[in-house]
């Protein structure tokens, strides 16, 4: 009998575990025509955009979305960047710096002229992606010219969805901890006395 409660005790853990929270990946591809970045000492040559996991921002991004921060806790975000050479004079020289962050106000360097031919396949921006699922991003080019093909945020949540037993409002009534502690007493103290009586 002990062994039979141990394993119905050990179920229900795992079906606590998979109801309470479940892990879920959210997409957003940004894919405008593939345009040619270069370096100018005059003009600002740096270029910004926005990735939303929520919904899709426009015609130029696709993905799988539908984060929604009031029930899912973000625990991964990657960014991955495709550039590339154009082919022409002055190649293996190509440089960027890289910025990421909440508003084009705010953001933060990742990226410190590098060769595009060595910028890691992803970036880990879980430090910047924003609670609401979304994130700026700057392509700053600091030498020779190239392609920007692409970018992809990839954010890893734990979604916890309400539990359909608990009143939303205040309708339902919960017992507080004390009248549960109370109640609990209450019983002991019946048992003993029957006890006492046999
Ligand atoms: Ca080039
Ligand atoms: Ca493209």
């Amino acid at each position: 009998m002990k062994k039979y409660l141990v394993v119905l005790f050990g179920l229900g853990l795992v079906f606590a575990a998979v109801g309470s929270a479940q892990a879920v990946t959210f997409v957003d591809v940004f894919n405008p025509v593939d345009f040619l970045m270069t370096t100018s000492a005059a003009a600002d040559d740096s270029y910004s955009y926005s990735h939303s996991v929520v919904s899709s921002l426009d015609a130029l991004h696709s993905g799988t979305y539908g984060f929604n921060s009031s029930t899912d806790a973000i625990t991964s975000a990657t960014l991955a960047l495709n550039l590339y050479d154009d082919g022409g004079s002055g190649d293996g020289s190509e440089k960027t710096d890289v910025w990421v962050g909440l508003t084009l106000g705010s953001l933060t360097q990742i990226e410190f002229n590098q060769n595009i031919m060595s910028i890691p396949a992803s970036y880990n921006v879980l430090l910047y992606v924003t609670s609401a699922g979304t994130l700026e991003v700057k392509i700053d080019p600091t030498s020779g010219d190239f392609y920007f093909g692409s970018s992809t945020l990839t954010v890893m949540a734990n979604r916890t969805e309400p539990d359909p037993n608990e009143p939303s409002d205040g309708d339902g009534v919960i017992p507080e901890p004390a009248t549960v502690a109370l109640f609990g007493l209450g019983l002991a103290g019946a048992v003993i006395r029957r006890r006492r009586r046999k």
